[in-house]
Protein backbone atom coordinates (compact mmCIF):
# COMPACT_ATOMS: atom_id res chain seq x y z
CA UNK A 1 0.00 0.00 0.00
CA UNK A 2 1.16 3.63 -1.00
CA UNK A 3 1.76 5.95 2.14
CA UNK A 4 0.81 9.18 1.57
CA UNK A 5 2.26 12.18 3.99
CA UNK A 6 -0.56 14.68 4.64
CA UNK A 7 0.67 16.69 6.51
CA UNK A 8 3.28 17.22 3.41
CA UNK A 9 0.52 17.69 1.52
CA UNK A 10 -1.47 20.05 3.46
CA UNK A 11 1.59 21.98 3.96
CA UNK A 12 2.51 22.46 0.26
CA UNK A 13 -1.03 23.05 -1.14
CA UNK A 14 -0.83 25.99 1.44
CA UNK A 15 2.72 27.16 -0.11
CA UNK A 16 0.72 27.27 -2.96
CA UNK A 17 -1.70 29.92 -1.88
CA UNK A 18 1.05 31.41 0.32
CA UNK A 19 3.40 32.12 -3.29
CA UNK A 20 -0.16 33.43 -4.15
CA UNK A 21 0.05 35.93 -1.91
CA UNK A 22 3.68 36.80 -2.05
CA UNK A 23 2.72 37.64 -5.45
CA UNK A 24 -0.07 39.77 -4.48
CA UNK A 25 2.21 42.35 -1.90
CA UNK A 26 5.36 42.38 -3.96
CA UNK A 27 2.34 43.82 -6.86
CA UNK A 28 0.75 46.25 -4.02
CA UNK A 29 4.24 46.66 -2.47
CA UNK A 30 2.66 46.73 1.10
CA UNK A 31 4.39 45.14 4.11
CA UNK A 32 2.64 42.12 5.97
CA UNK A 33 3.24 40.86 9.17
CA UNK A 34 1.56 37.74 10.57
CA UNK A 35 1.50 38.43 14.62
CA UNK A 36 1.90 35.07 16.23
CA UNK A 37 1.57 33.89 20.17
CA UNK A 38 -0.22 32.45 22.81
CA UNK A 39 -4.08 32.74 23.69
CA UNK A 40 -4.29 36.19 25.49
CA UNK A 41 -0.85 37.58 25.02
CA UNK A 42 -1.77 40.65 24.33
CA UNK A 43 -1.91 40.43 20.59
CA UNK A 44 -5.41 42.54 19.59
CA UNK A 45 -4.71 44.89 22.43
CA UNK A 46 -0.86 45.90 20.66
CA UNK A 47 -2.65 46.10 17.73
CA UNK A 48 -5.11 48.53 18.81
CA UNK A 49 -3.00 50.52 20.20
CA UNK A 50 -0.48 50.90 17.49
CA UNK A 51 -3.20 52.00 15.22
CA UNK A 52 -4.30 54.56 17.48
CA UNK A 53 -0.93 55.95 17.85
CA UNK A 54 0.09 55.93 14.34
CA UNK A 55 -3.29 56.98 12.87
CA UNK A 56 -1.15 60.36 11.76
CA UNK A 57 1.76 58.58 10.11
CA UNK A 58 0.71 54.80 8.94
CA UNK A 59 -2.30 53.25 7.78
CA UNK A 60 -2.88 49.72 8.94
CA UNK A 61 -5.12 47.20 7.39
CA UNK A 62 -5.55 44.18 9.85
CA UNK A 63 -7.01 40.57 9.16
CA UNK A 64 -8.33 39.00 12.31
CA UNK A 65 -8.21 35.25 12.64
CA UNK A 66 -10.08 33.28 15.13
CA UNK A 67 -11.56 30.14 15.85
CA UNK A 68 -15.04 31.62 16.30
CA UNK A 69 -16.81 35.34 17.20
CA UNK A 70 -16.01 38.79 16.05
CA UNK A 71 -14.83 39.80 19.10
CA UNK A 72 -11.13 41.23 18.44
CA UNK A 73 -12.21 42.31 14.62
CA UNK A 74 -14.75 44.56 16.68
CA UNK A 75 -12.16 45.87 18.76
CA UNK A 76 -9.99 46.70 15.72
CA UNK A 77 -13.22 48.12 13.74
CA UNK A 78 -13.61 50.44 16.77
CA UNK A 79 -10.37 52.16 15.58
CA UNK A 80 -11.73 52.74 12.39
CA UNK A 81 -8.85 50.89 11.06
CA UNK A 82 -10.54 48.22 8.01
CA UNK A 83 -10.36 44.43 9.43
CA UNK A 84 -11.54 41.25 7.78
CA UNK A 85 -12.68 38.57 9.91
CA UNK A 86 -11.70 34.94 9.21
CA UNK A 87 -13.53 32.66 11.32
CA UNK A 88 -11.60 29.45 10.93
CA UNK A 89 -14.40 26.83 12.74
CA UNK A 90 -12.02 24.83 15.21
CA UNK A 91 -8.80 25.08 13.00
CA UNK A 92 -6.01 26.48 15.13
CA UNK A 93 -3.95 28.41 12.89
CA UNK A 94 -4.58 30.33 9.19
CA UNK A 95 -4.02 29.17 6.19
CA UNK A 96 -2.69 30.81 3.06
CA UNK A 97 -5.98 29.93 0.66
CA UNK A 98 -7.85 32.16 3.75
CA UNK A 99 -5.36 35.26 3.60
CA UNK A 100 -5.37 34.96 -0.22
CA UNK A 101 -9.11 35.97 0.12
CA UNK A 102 -8.93 38.28 3.19
CA UNK A 103 -6.06 40.66 1.41
CA UNK A 104 -8.38 40.62 -2.01
CA UNK A 105 -11.10 42.36 1.00
CA UNK A 106 -8.97 45.01 2.15
CA UNK A 107 -8.77 48.32 0.57
CA UNK A 108 -4.73 47.56 0.36
CA UNK A 109 -4.24 50.62 -2.07
CA UNK A 110 -4.86 52.33 0.86
CA UNK A 111 -2.75 50.89 3.09
CA UNK A 112 0.58 51.36 4.16
CA UNK A 113 0.54 48.09 6.65
CA UNK A 114 -0.91 44.77 6.98
CA UNK A 115 -1.12 42.82 9.82
CA UNK A 116 -2.64 39.46 10.35
CA UNK A 117 -3.64 38.41 13.76
CA UNK A 118 -3.23 34.66 13.71
CA UNK A 119 -5.19 32.18 15.92
CA UNK A 120 -4.06 32.04 19.63
CA UNK A 121 -1.71 29.38 19.29
CA UNK A 122 2.05 29.38 20.10
CA UNK A 123 2.99 26.03 17.97
CA UNK A 124 1.43 25.14 14.53
CA UNK A 125 0.50 28.83 13.52
CA UNK A 126 4.40 29.14 13.02
CA UNK A 127 4.07 26.18 10.37
CA UNK A 128 1.84 27.75 8.27
CA UNK A 129 3.44 30.43 5.08
CA UNK A 130 0.70 33.02 4.70
CA UNK A 131 2.80 34.72 2.21
CA UNK A 132 4.03 37.54 4.85
CA UNK A 133 6.99 39.39 4.87
CA UNK A 134 7.47 38.73 8.56
CA UNK A 135 6.59 36.61 11.72
CA UNK A 136 5.79 38.81 14.78
CA UNK A 137 5.90 36.30 18.02
CA UNK A 138 4.11 37.69 21.49
CA UNK A 139 4.96 36.89 24.54
CA UNK A 140 3.82 37.94 27.78
CA UNK A 141 5.53 38.18 31.01
CA UNK A 142 2.62 36.25 32.76
CA UNK A 143 3.35 33.32 30.92
CA UNK A 144 6.77 32.76 31.94
CA UNK A 145 10.18 33.50 30.73
CA UNK A 146 10.90 29.44 29.55
CA UNK A 147 9.00 30.23 26.53
CA UNK A 148 11.37 30.82 23.98
CA UNK A 149 13.18 27.12 24.80
CA UNK A 150 10.02 25.11 25.65
CA UNK A 151 8.45 26.65 21.83
CA UNK A 152 11.65 27.26 20.13
CA UNK A 153 9.89 27.06 16.46
CA UNK A 154 8.25 30.29 16.57
CA UNK A 155 10.96 32.22 18.24
CA UNK A 156 13.26 30.95 15.49
CA UNK A 157 11.36 32.40 12.85
CA UNK A 158 9.99 35.43 13.90
CA UNK A 159 11.46 38.87 12.74
CA UNK A 160 10.56 40.49 16.01
CA UNK A 161 9.16 39.52 19.53
CA UNK A 162 7.65 41.64 21.72
CA UNK A 163 7.93 40.96 25.61
CA UNK A 164 4.22 42.42 26.92
CA UNK A 165 2.80 43.20 29.77
CA UNK A 166 5.93 44.50 31.63
CA UNK A 167 4.29 46.79 33.44
CA UNK A 168 3.07 43.26 35.43
CA UNK A 169 6.70 42.67 36.53
CA UNK A 170 6.40 45.77 38.73
CA UNK A 171 5.57 44.98 42.49
CA UNK A 172 7.01 41.65 42.32
CA UNK A 173 4.18 39.47 41.39
CA UNK A 174 5.51 37.66 38.32
CA UNK A 175 9.35 36.25 38.61
CA UNK A 176 9.72 36.71 34.51
CA UNK A 177 13.25 37.30 34.35
CA UNK A 178 13.48 39.56 30.65
CA UNK A 179 17.22 38.74 30.64
CA UNK A 180 16.37 34.96 29.99
CA UNK A 181 13.63 35.48 27.60
CA UNK A 182 15.92 37.42 25.59
CA UNK A 183 18.86 35.72 25.83
CA UNK A 184 17.12 31.99 25.13
CA UNK A 185 15.28 33.99 22.11
CA UNK A 186 19.09 35.33 20.58
CA UNK A 187 20.21 32.03 20.94
CA UNK A 188 17.39 30.56 18.92
CA UNK A 189 17.77 33.66 16.05
CA UNK A 190 20.59 35.91 16.26
CA UNK A 191 18.93 38.46 14.33
CA UNK A 192 15.44 38.62 16.24
CA UNK A 193 14.28 42.20 17.08
CA UNK A 194 13.13 42.30 20.64
CA UNK A 195 11.18 44.91 22.36
CA UNK A 196 10.01 44.90 26.01
CA UNK A 197 6.76 46.47 25.93
CA UNK A 198 3.26 46.89 28.04
CA UNK A 199 0.23 47.30 25.50
CA UNK A 200 -1.56 48.92 28.30
CA UNK A 201 0.24 51.93 29.61
CA UNK A 202 2.63 51.99 26.23
CA UNK A 203 5.60 51.80 27.58
CA UNK A 204 8.41 50.57 25.04
CA UNK A 205 5.91 51.10 21.99
CA UNK A 206 7.49 53.94 20.31
CA UNK A 207 10.98 50.94 19.65
CA UNK A 208 8.37 48.91 18.23
CA UNK A 209 6.96 51.84 16.32
CA UNK A 210 10.36 52.91 14.73
CA UNK A 211 10.79 49.40 13.49
CA UNK A 212 7.17 49.60 11.98
CA UNK A 213 8.49 52.65 9.89
CA UNK A 214 11.65 51.32 9.28
CA UNK A 215 10.70 48.14 7.50
CA UNK A 216 7.71 50.18 5.52
CA UNK A 217 10.58 52.03 3.88
CA UNK A 218 13.02 49.56 3.77
CA UNK A 219 10.59 47.13 1.74
N1 LIG B 1 -1.61 44.35 32.43
C1 LIG B 1 -1.63 44.23 31.11
N2 LIG B 1 -2.66 43.60 30.53
C2 LIG B 1 -2.65 43.50 29.17
C3 LIG B 1 -1.61 44.03 28.38
N3 LIG B 1 -1.88 43.75 27.08
C4 LIG B 1 -3.04 43.07 27.07
N4 LIG B 1 -3.54 42.92 28.33
C5 LIG B 1 -4.77 42.25 28.76
O1 LIG B 1 -4.64 40.87 28.47
C6 LIG B 1 -5.91 40.33 28.08
C7 LIG B 1 -5.79 39.62 26.73
O2 LIG B 1 -5.43 40.59 25.73
P1 LIG B 1 -5.79 40.42 24.20
O3 LIG B 1 -5.25 41.62 23.51
O4 LIG B 1 -7.22 40.10 24.02
O5 LIG B 1 -4.90 39.14 23.85
P2 LIG B 1 -4.86 38.30 22.48
O6 LIG B 1 -3.47 37.79 22.35
O7 LIG B 1 -5.38 39.13 21.37
O8 LIG B 1 -5.86 37.10 22.81
P3 LIG B 1 -6.48 36.02 21.75
O9 LIG B 1 -6.88 36.77 20.53
O10 LIG B 1 -7.63 35.43 22.49
O11 LIG B 1 -5.38 35.03 21.49
C8 LIG B 1 -6.87 41.50 28.05
O12 LIG B 1 -7.61 41.50 29.27
C9 LIG B 1 -5.98 42.71 27.96
O13 LIG B 1 -6.53 43.88 28.53
C10 LIG B 1 -0.53 44.70 29.03
O14 LIG B 1 0.43 45.19 28.44
N5 LIG B 1 -0.60 44.76 30.41
MG1 LIG C 1 -6.84 38.73 20.02
ZN1 LIG D 1 -3.13 24.40 13.74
Amino acid sequence: MKKVDIAKKILSENDKHAFENVMFLGQHKKLCLNMISSPGSGKTTILTRTITDLKSKIRVGVIEGDIQTDIDAERISRTKAPVIQINTNGACHLSAVQVSAALKKLPVQDLDLIIIENVGNLVCPSDFDLGEHGKIVVLSAAEGDDKPIKYPGIFAKAKALLINKIDLLEGGLLDFDIERATTDARRLNKDIKIFSVSARNGEGMNAWYDWLAESIKAL
